[in-house]
């Protein structure tokens, strides 16, 4: 055990009427979902960036938080480790995430950093063995280093590109040696401070090689796991390429990858992008590439990336309808991207941050299935659009304007509008969140 965590009981599931504050009120890994244990179907994982290596700085001010572990040392990283693992514990969490950057120091060479990422990768692996959580995802961080200033694979200078190319393999390679079900690429700097110094043309065929040389890699080496990209629409660029779904898929395509890689969905950054995180879900869903889900928050009054901790249920409902819509995750899954405040400097501050957050996401997964056993909204959708399952009208999308101009004349249509019944359906959802 480590110091840190050492006054705080593991969580076990007490019931809605619980009274402990270190307890889960809806969060019961075995209680059967759908079909499903409910562990299997959130599939949760603890970020180590935010959660082990975020100092607590804003804009205005720097560290806030004071932990034994850090420094830059690999006895610092190792009591990172340590202190992580013991939270996984606590939490009974099934897997978490990081970055290369999160987890070891940076090396004075290109070769040290690798091996102090390979020393690392040895360590979480025998602790792994022991103790159980799993890798939901491995990624680089090709964006907090100076060099990246100007992105990582849409830089202009060609070292730099190689550089993040050369990091990306052995990231890619901590995360196979340690069965990562997924690797995820966020662009953080992959875009643009203004458009009077970027080529945008060359910064995105750059984009697209250096995606296509992950997926080629990955064959390579045999990762079964998923590529998952993350979409973003900026901060801390002004612009960032992948910027929603939508943009994203429209950039797998050009470059022939819509069926080798899916997308890592945000809340904060659905909201930053104007959408809604059910309707990115959504339309991931529909396009066949829904990876998995970074869930947090955005406070609503702050327009960037504020990474708050979901307590918001019938948001989280909508988001898991969406998920369980599509037949639920497969090897993705419900990563917390999410920091505690820079005022929670606590210990307790960390698990009981979880701990609400898993509560969160269990009544948002509840109220979603319930909404899918009662079956009444597909109900409605299906006879909303129930006029385009008879054949003649299949016949007519295969048809041509002037043919259906003249069966509109032949049969003197007249065609009346129906309710969309948003109201009725907002009620119908308000039943169960
Ligand atoms: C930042 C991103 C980042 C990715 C991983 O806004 O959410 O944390 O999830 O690089
Ligand atoms: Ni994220
Ligand atoms: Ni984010």
């Amino acid at each position: 055990m480590t110091e840190f965590f050492a006054d705080i009981p593991k969580l076990a599931y007490q019931g809605a009427d619980a009274t402990d504050a270190f307890a889960f009120r809806h969060y019961n890994p075995d209680e059967m979902v759908l079909g499903r244990r409910m562990e299997d179907h959130l599939r949760f994982a603890v970020c180590y960036w935010h959660s082990f290596a975020w100092p607590g700085g804003d804009p205005f001010g720097g560290q806030t938080f004071q932990r034994p572990w850090f420094g830059d040392t690999m006895d610092h990283a190792r009591l990172k480790a340590d202190t992580a693992f013991e939270m996984f514990r606590i939490l009974g969490v099934p897997f978490f995430c990081f970055h290369d950057a999160d987890v070891r120091p940076e090396g004075a060479s290109f070769a040290e950093t690798t091996r102090n990422l390979e020393e690392i990768t040895e360590y979480f692996a025998a602790k792994m063995e022991e103790s159980g959580p799993k890798l939901l995802w491995g990624t680089a961080n090709l964006f907090s280093n100076r060099r990246y200033m100007a992105g990582a694979a849409t830089n202009p200078d060609p070292d730099i590109f190689a550089y993040a190319a050369a990091t990306v393999k052995t990231c890619m390679d901590a995360t196979h040696r340690l069965g990562g079900a997924n690797y995820v690429l966020w662009g953080g700097r992959e875009g643009y401070e203004t458009l009077l110094n970027t080529d945008l043309t060359r910064e995105m065929e750059q984009m697209g090689r250096f995606l296509s040389m992950v997926v080629d890699y990955k064959h390579k080496i045999g990762f079964k796991g998923t590529i998952l990209v993350e979409p973003k629409p900026q901060e801390p660029t002004k612009h960032q390429y992948d910027y929603d779904v939508a943009t994203c898929y429209g950039f797998l395509q050009r470059f022939g990858l819509e069926k080798e890689v899916k997308l890592n969905i945000e809340q904060g950054h659905a909201i930053l992008a104007g959408h809604s995180f059910e309707h990115e879900l959504a339309l991931a869903a529909s396009l066949g590439v829904l990876g998995s889900i970074d869930m947090n928050r955005n406070d609503y009054q702050c327009g960037w990336d504020t990474d708050h901790f979901p307590n918001n249920v019938p948001e989280v409902a909508l988001a898991y309808y969406e998920v369980l819509r599509a037949g639920g995750f497969t090897t993705g899954g419900t990563n917390f991207d999410a920091k505690l405040r820079r005022q929670s400097l606590d210990a307790e501050d960390l698990i009981l941050a979880h701990a609400g957050a898993m509560d969160v996401c269990a009544r948002g997964l509840k109220a979603a299935a319930a909404m899918l056993e009662d079956g009444k909204l597909e109900a409605a959708r299906a006879a909303r659009y129930a006029g385009w399952d008879r054949p003649e009208v299949q016949a007519m999308l295969g048809s041509d304007l002037e043919s259906v101009a003249a069966d509109v004349l032949a049969r003197g249509l007249d065609p009346q509008p129906v309710s969309g019944r948003q109201e009725r359906l907002e009620n119908l959802v308000n039943r169960f969140v």
